[in-house]
């Protein structure tokens, strides 16, 4: 892996309606994120908090159920040109979240430097929603179909460029909660999906298998997307939509581990952790224990 981490906070709450998640960053840099990667080795550089502006008075949708779209567009553009300029710096960019709604930005900033970027979306839902299919408005459901060019203008279109990823790079793992438009997303694009149903049944160490083989060969680089609410409310409390009969701890830190082992890995985030609806920011030492996996800490 890549010796040279840029982390990258974005204090993003305005994706969703459930205020808390815009501490995301700062529970995860109290967990001892940093440390926790200084110590193995890695050259971190911690570049702060992204400015997110909160909006003044009404929500701007631009005449849409979009909620907060401006804001949301304005953050996801700032992200992706410093995602961008930290690979150009040939850095890894680690993205600590906010809610989901940032991997717009992500994404935008990273898939231009690969021809077939992957990425693994680890999640409770699929996050494929459009503003006609989309039963809240919240954009946090929206950022994977933004990002296969599907979705408001504004939004597909940050960095000027559409699509960013082709739906046959993505593979989605731990999903148990798909609104009606998703499944026939995912039905019509073939996009690949390990559901609870397939974890349960084959077991997290042949679902990581599948999952790296299938993006290995017709990749260039893979991003994890890791929403925390792809593992258990029991585990990982502090979510903004907790959804039951979620993947446990030890699944998680072993796939995280698997992914190290692959060395597929080029850039990654860690989103809605929201220390408000946490126990003791369990949720995010959760999550700074996985991103240690992921980093190569061994032994545990
Ligand atoms: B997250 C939902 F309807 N699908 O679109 C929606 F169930 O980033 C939830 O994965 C989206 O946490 C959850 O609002 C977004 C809902
Ligand atoms: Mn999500
Ligand atoms: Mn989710
Ligand atoms: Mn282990």
């Amino acid at each position: 892996m890549n010796k040279n981490i840029s982390v990258i906070g974005v204090p993003m709450d305005l994706g969703q309606s459930r205020r808390g998640v815009d501490m995301g960053p700062s529970a995860m840099r109290y967990a001892g994120a940093i440390e926790k990667l200084t110590t193995l080795k890695y050259i971190v550089k911690d570049l702060g908090d992204i400015p997110i502006n909160r909006p003044v008075n009404n929500e701007s949708t631009d005449g849409t159920n979009l909620k907060n779209l401006h804001q949301v567009i304005e953050a996801n553009q700032q992200l992706a040109d410093m995602v961008d300029e930290e690979i150009q710096k040939y850095n890894f960019p680690l993205i600590l979240g906010g809610d989901h709604s940032i991997a717009i930005g992500s994404l935008a900033g990273i898939a231009k430097h690969y021809k077939n970027l992957g990425v693994i979306w680890y999640d409770a839902h699929g996050d494929l929603n459009s503003s006609e299919t989309s039963p809240s408005g919240n954009i946090h459901g929206m950022p994977l179909a933004v990002s296969l060019g599907i979705g408001h203008d504004k939004l597909v279109n940050i960095s000027d460029y559409v699509p960013k990823i082709k739906p046959e790079n993505i593979v989605i793992i731990g999903a148990r909660s798909l609104d009606p438009g998703e499944k026939e997303l995912i039905k019509e694009k073939g996009i690949k999906v390990f559901t609870m149903h397939e974890i349960d049944r084959l077991g997290m160490p042949n679902v990581m298998s599948e999952a790296i083989k299938y993006l290995k060969d017709r990749t260039d680089g893979v991003h994890l997307s890791l929403d925390l609410d792809g593992l258990d409310p029991s585990e990982a409390p502090g979510v903004g939509t907790p959804v039951l009969g979620g993947i446990t701890y030890r699944e998680s830190h072993l796939a995280m581990e698997m992914l190290e082992e692959s060395g597929m890995i080029t850039s990654a985030e860690f989103v809605e952790v929201n220390p408000i609806l946490d126990e003791k920011n369990k949720t995010a030492t959760v999550a700074v224990a996985l991103m240690g996996s992921l980093f190569g800490e061994k032994l545990n």
